[in-house]
């Protein structure tokens, strides 16, 4: 496997040995062995990267925007080449499968990209505006971006490349549990030319380097993905300094179905999106909300498809899911699934334990639940394991009030034959991405969530946007 440098992090533009002494394994959740070992920083490592990225700040912050579409073309190219790299290292760090580590997991480097730069060629960023002022958009200044592990490249590129795009400098902190996809990156965006201290990397864990980030008086802005619980404390530590805070949190997404959909279609179809990844993806389509005239073979149909989904080794090439992230992840999955067993709810396919002859690695069962109440903590909580909920209703203002009926607002589904009316009931739901007919993700598209799914979105022009101030000037 590619050799990282893990004992080091990066900063103004190249690999510098840690203040702090800790190390952590980095373990692969398949086999449970570690597969390196990385440095953890601390405050003082924080500070040193802040430093780096504010001496840079100067310069990178008046770049034209022609400089930054070349150095995000130079990103690609060298991204390019080294995307299977990439894949390999997610699929060992967070177990997804090669497969998907090379479409998607790895792929949206350059789908993002893709995006940022579309948006930015076309991006004005001074104008007059009515009363006859000058307004100019301007980087907002040092960034502090703190990513999970459930979508490592995911996250990062939507925040490097977004930062990159609007000439802000940056300190990146990986998730602590995948930090090998980070350092990979960092060598990619250092071989692409990066100019020393406007990307900077330091690894740690949240308590200590996450939140000397978020703490950090020259530090103007936090962008975070990851649980409510984390970026709760992130706002809490960046109000000190009235830092400005971007946040993607987690979800519980309904995905309703309506009596004229294709329920063969839209059930299996549903119920792959809640297993891929095994399940954890803040935007899974966890709660089916079905009529009750559908309800039989809707159940029928999940637990077919559960039971047809294979569950195995992500190193090797197939359309099977893999193992949790981490073991934390697979307690916390193990009791969720006995929870909803608990309080009534009918399992149809699944449940605790792993799956038929597999003894070790946090693998897990896919599992339906049916008969589910959306009181029901399998129908509140976000689990992020392989594991639907179907809830069913009495009619259309029921099933909105259902799928509403949540703290979180990030992602809904809604499935019909009739276009029309499923974009009538989307525009009742109270979500950031609303979904007809398992259409896909769009890059460029503005992704984020209502309610304690975060605020502000990321992506193409409004991830941009994020990251940057306004000036008003008056003209005398
Ligand atoms: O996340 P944490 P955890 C949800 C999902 C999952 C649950 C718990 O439901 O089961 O959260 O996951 C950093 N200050 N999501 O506990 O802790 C941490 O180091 C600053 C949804 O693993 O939020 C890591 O880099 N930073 C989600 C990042 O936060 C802190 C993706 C994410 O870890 C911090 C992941 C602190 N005080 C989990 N505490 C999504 N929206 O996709 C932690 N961190």
């Amino acid at each position: 496997m590619t050799e990282l440098k893990t004992d080091k992090f990066y900063y103004a533009g190249t690999w510098m040995q840690p203040a702090g002494q800790d190390r952590m394994a980095v373990v692969n959740p398949a086999t449970e062995a570690p597969v390196a070992e990385i440095a953890l920083g601390n405050a003082e490592d924080v500070d040193r990267a802040v430093m780096a990225a504010v001496s840079a700040f100067e310069g990178f912050s008046r770049t034209s925007k022609a400089e930054r579409l070349e150095l995000l073309a130079s990103i690609r190219a060298v991204y390019a080449r080294r995307q299977d790299e990439m894949a390999a290292v997610i699929t060992s760090e967070m177990g997804a499968p090669i497969r998907l580590s090379k479409n998607a997991q790895a792929a949206v480097g350059i789908g993002h990209l893709d995006g940022f730069v579309q948006a930015l060629e076309h991006m004005e960023f001074e104008y007059t505006n009515l009363a006859g002022d000058l307004i100019v958009k301007e980087p907002i200044g040092v960034v502090g971006l703190i990513t999970p592990w459930n979508w490592p490249i995911n996250q990062i590129a939507l925040k490097v490349l977004a930062a990159l795009a609007a000439g802000c400098t940056m300190v990146l902190k990986p998730s602590e549990l995948t930090p090998l996809s980070g350092l990979l990156y960092a060598e990619i965006l250092d071989e692409a030319g990066m100019p020393p201290g406007v990307f900077n990397l330091v690894n740690g864990t949240g308590p200590e380097v996450g939140a000397a980030l978020s703490k950090h008086p020259d530090i103007a802005m936090m962008s975070f993905t990851g649980s409510t619980r984390a970026g709760r404390q992130i706002s809490i530590d960046a109000a000190a300094n009235i830092k400005r805070v971007a946040l993607e949190l987690g979800g519980k997404s309904p995905n309703i179905l309506l009596e004229d959909c294709d329920v063969e279609a839209a059930v299996s179809q549903g119920c792959r999106a809640v297993f891929s990844n095994t399940g954890q993806s803040c935007n899974a389509p966890t709660r089916m909300l079905v009529p009750a005239s559908l309800y039989e073979r809707a159940k029928e149909v999940a637990q077919a498809t559960a039971e047809a989904t294979e569950v195995g080794d992500p190193a090797v090439d197939g359309r099977h899911i893999g193992p949790l992230a981490s073991d934390i992840q697979f307690e916390k999955v193990q009791a969720l699934i006995q929870q909803g067993i608990d309080e009534g709810a009918t399992l149809l396919a699944g449940g605790t334990g792993r799956p038929n002859g597999m003894n070790h690695g946090y693998y897990v069962r896919p599992t339906v639940f049916a008969d589910v109440t959306n009181d029901m903590t399998i129908a509140q909580e976000e689990i992020f394991g392989p594991v639907l909920a179907m809830i069913p209703y009495a009619d259309e203002d029921e099933a909105v009030r259902l799928a509403n009926d949540t703290p979180y607002g990030l992602a809904a589904y809604v499935q019909s034959a009739d276009v029309d009316r499923a974009m009538a009931v989307g525009r009742r739901l109270r979500a950031g991405m609303v979904r007809l007919n398992g259409s896909d993700i769009d890059y460029g598209s503005p992704f984020g969530g209502y309610k304690m799914s975060g605020n502000g979105r990321e992506g193409g022009e409004m991830g941009i946007e994020d990251f940057l101030e306004t000036k008003c000037v008056s003209r005398p």
